[in-house]
């Protein structure tokens, strides 16, 4: 049992697994796993991507752009997506196959209508908090473990900030998949290595 990591497990959801708005391909296949390795951990968070309809970072609420397509916003680019976990739809629940019963916390984030949140830190303004780091330093936690959909997004910006908020952090690469659109899974990596995230 690891006491001072804990296990980020992260947006295992319906709309990021076979048949949802925004399927990572062999998405479904991170379930078993991380239900085996979440036994590994005292402290497990689960997060769940949450947005409101005509959030920011769906193609459709810019007419004239697709799923894909980048554009640029007051904090950077933002690439657009098909509407995904929108809130309280059936695809934003998680996999119905996850089984962590002793995970004590359920963060949802990217509910604010402007500003997309990949990280389960720092929202993209790059300002805004969703808590986690204190919530995790308050129980004496000193380094993250993170698994999940999708490596080269929510994945890779939460392992990157959980470094900026002085966690060690590895990303446990068998317990995830990835999008891997335009070279994102080669540049998160190299991204994520550049700061100090171990690759396990
Ligand atoms: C994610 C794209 C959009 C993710 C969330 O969970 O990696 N990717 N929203
Ligand atoms: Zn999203």
């Amino acid at each position: 049992m690891n006491r001072n990591t804990a296990l980020l497990v992260i947006d295992v959801q319906r709309d990021f697994c076979a048949g949802g708005a925004l399927a990572v391909p062999d998405g479904d296949a991170v379930v078993p796993v991380i239900n085996a390795l979440a036994q590994h951990y005292q402290t497990v968070v689960i997060t769940q991507d949450w947005h409101p309809p005509q959030h920011v970072s769906f193609a459709s609420t810019h007419p004239g752009r697709a799923p894909f397509e980048t554009i640029t916003l007051d904090y950077g680019t933002q690439m657009l997506w098909p509407d995904h976990c929108v809130m309280a739809s059936a695809g934003a629940a998680l996999h119905p196959d996850l089984a962590i019963p002793h995970a004590a916390l359920i963060l949802r984030k990217g509910s604010n209508r402007g500003i997309d949140s990949y990280s389960a830190f720092l929202e993209a303004d790059r300002t805004s908090r969703t808590g986690l780091d204190g919530y995790l330093a308050a129980r004496g936690i000193t380094a993250v473990d993170l698994c999940g959909l999708a490596t080269d997004y929510c994945v890779s910006w939460s392992a990157q900030d959980a470094r900026h908020f002085g966690f060690a952090a590895r990303v446990i690469e068998p317990a995830c998949r990835a999008i891997d659109v335009d070279g994102s899974l080669a540049a998160a990596w190299a991204a994520m290595g550049g700061a100090g995230v171990v690759r396990g």
